[in-house]
């Protein structure tokens, strides 16, 4: 079941400063969310819906395996690696490291070892994050990091006006989460969220675009969240109408045809014909 829509934003007034720093303008962001057990059915059929069927690019991190954690070096030159999916874009880490039990436990949530530096592609629910696609088993995961960056572009440079994806797990013991869109807040979690709820994330813009900066970004750390089902689309164009010239021209055309008509039966009247 769908449990609220916490915000659907129409950026007419925001849309104008966003336009003004030569961004892409939002037309709307709206956030559903769903219990881990509702979203299977009701939210894929949200996601569904709001996707509609002009899809140009997906991603479901299920082919990005091994599982693993983006990172660049050894010992104290670790450092965090940004992750080009060649599908939606790429994905890097900001602010503070995580320390959380997603970093520091071992058995099965860290087969290797884990630094809590960069992103971690995995294959398992981590306290409450899990993937969101049917039959799959990845997703990418914050592991505790305190935000996540995801500049969002399409292959071959091709134009887009449509973002959904899953968020999930987010803003469950003791942060606040927000969504950025190129440097403006838009989103902002409302109190104490479930662990594991799956929040459905669609953002309209107002034109097309070829790229958009988004930011998830934490209050803390170690208050980690995923993020998996992401679909890249563009509306489709509307059917353009006659202008207003060619339908004055349509409309003249029937007056004259309406008009030899009289004519001519007026002359059948006359006995001229
Ligand atoms: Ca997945
Ligand atoms: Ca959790
Ligand atoms: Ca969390």
């Amino acid at each position: 079941m769908r449990m609220s829509v916490l915000f659907s934003f129409l950026a007419l007034a925001s849309g104008v400063g966003v336009a003004g720093m030569g961004n892409a303008a939002v037309l709307s962001l709206d956030v559903q969310h769903f219990s881990f057990s509702d979203y299977p059915i009701a939210g894929r059929a949200a996601r569904d819906a709001m996707l509609g069927t002009h899809v140009l690019s997906m991603e479901d991190f299920e082919h990005q395996g091994p599982a693993r954690e983006f990172v660049t070096g050894t010992g104290s030159d670790i450092a965090q690696q940004s992750f080009d999916t060649n599908t939606v874009g790429n994905f890097s880490m900001t602010g503070s490291q995580g320390s959380g039990g997603t970093v520091t436990n071992g058995g099965p949530l860290n087969p290797v070892t884990n630094h809590g530096v960069g992103a971690y592609l995995r294959d398992q629910n981590t306290y409450g994050r899990t993937n969101t696609t049917a039959g799959g088993s990845f997703h990418l995961d914050s592991n505790d990091v305190q935000n996540m960056a995801w500049n969002v572009a399409l292959a071959g440079d091709r134009m887009f006006d449509r973002l959904v994806f899953n968020i999930f797990d987010a803003a469950d013991v003791g942060s606040t989460f927000s969504i950025l869109v190129d440097g403006i807040t838009y989103f902002t979690s409302a109190g104490q969220r479930m662990n594991g709820e799956v929040s459905l994330v669609t953002i309209v813009f107002a034109h097309k675009v070829r790229a958009t900066s988004i930011l998830f970004q934490n209050t803390i750390h170690n208050d980690g969240f995923g993020i998996d089902d992401i679909a890249i689309g563009i509306t489709p164009p509307i059917p353009v109408p006659l202008p207003a010239g060619g339908m004055l021209l349509i409309m003249s055309l029937g007056c004259l045809a309406a008009l030899k008509r009289l004519l001519y039966a007026g002359r059948v009247q006359a006995g001229q014909v």
